[in-house]
């Protein structure tokens, strides 16, 4: 059963992405048991986000063992198999955020899927309508609505949508956790963006972000570390405290 584990080519040495791939793999493994561990641990009224924290990280678990499996086998970046991932875990970060805040999640929903599919018919080109740029485009304003949302705007006094103001009072069930998940937001998802740029610039005055060394999929791994278990553990300490 879990041959896709053990059964997966292993990384070529000096093959960076790859490796990052194979520790995102394993840490996103680690982490899920962990989250597992501590659900046990932790008050109430936060079981049900350290479950949801272990399913984020589960889910990505699986989606590393194969997007590790295609890159080492390939030498080709897994956009479907990311896609597929994000898909599924993002919509399950704004179900951690309804469960912080207690605020309905549907706008963050629909959101968080603009984002996504804008960013996949992008990366991947099956569109052929629209280049990158565009798609990119279309899939920044999807979220920076959500930032605005979730007011990510308000560090800045700036305004806010609902979910803003619910994380704000002291009416959502976690107000310190509240700030906490507007950074993440505002700084760890900014990390996505930059990892597109650098896998869309061909051919753009900004060609030879990807020159830094830097792969797409390297950025993209140390996003989804940040986001997926830097954010579940963020939860887990609030929980604790
Ligand atoms: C666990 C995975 C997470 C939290 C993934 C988040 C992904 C994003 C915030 C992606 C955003 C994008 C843009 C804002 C524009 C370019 C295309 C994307 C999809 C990379």
């Amino acid at each position: 059963m879990l041959n896709f584990i053990f059964d997966a080519a292993s990384v070529a040495p000096g093959d960076f992405t790859g490796f990052t791939f194979f520790i995102g793999s394993v840490s996103m493994l680690a982490a899920t048991v962990w989250f597992l561990m501590q659900h046990g641990q932790v008050d109430k009224k936060f079981k049900d986000s350290m479950l949801v924290a272990a399913l984020i990280t589960g889910i990505a678990a699986v989606h590393y063992f194969y997007m590790r499996e295609q890159w080492v086998l390939t030498g080709e970046s897994p956009t479907e198999l990311r896609y597929i991932d994000w898909i599924l875990t993002v919509p399950l970060m704004v179900v951690e955020f309804a469960l912080l805040t207690g605020v309905g999640m549907r706008k963050l929903f629909w959101a968080s899927v603009v984002m996504l599919v804008a960013g996949y018919f992008g990366e991947s080109g099956v569109t052929g309508m629209l280049d990158a740029q565009i798609w990119g485009l279309i899939s920044g304003g999807a979220y920076f609505y959500m930032a605005y949302e979730v007011g990510c705007l308000t560090i800045f006094g700036g305004p806010t949508g609902a979910v803003g103001t619910a994380l704000n009072s002291a009416s959502g069930k976690i107000p310190s956790a509240g700030r906490m998940l507007q950074w993440y937001v505002l700084v760890g998802w900014a990390i996505y963006p930059l990892g597109y740029l650098m896998g869309t610039d061909a051919g753009m005055w900004y060609e030879g972000m990807s020159n830094i060394a830097l792969d797409m999929n390297v950025v993209y791994n140390v996003g989804d570390a940040i986001n997926k278990i830097g954010f579940g553990m963020a939860v887990w300490s609030a929980a604790r405290s």
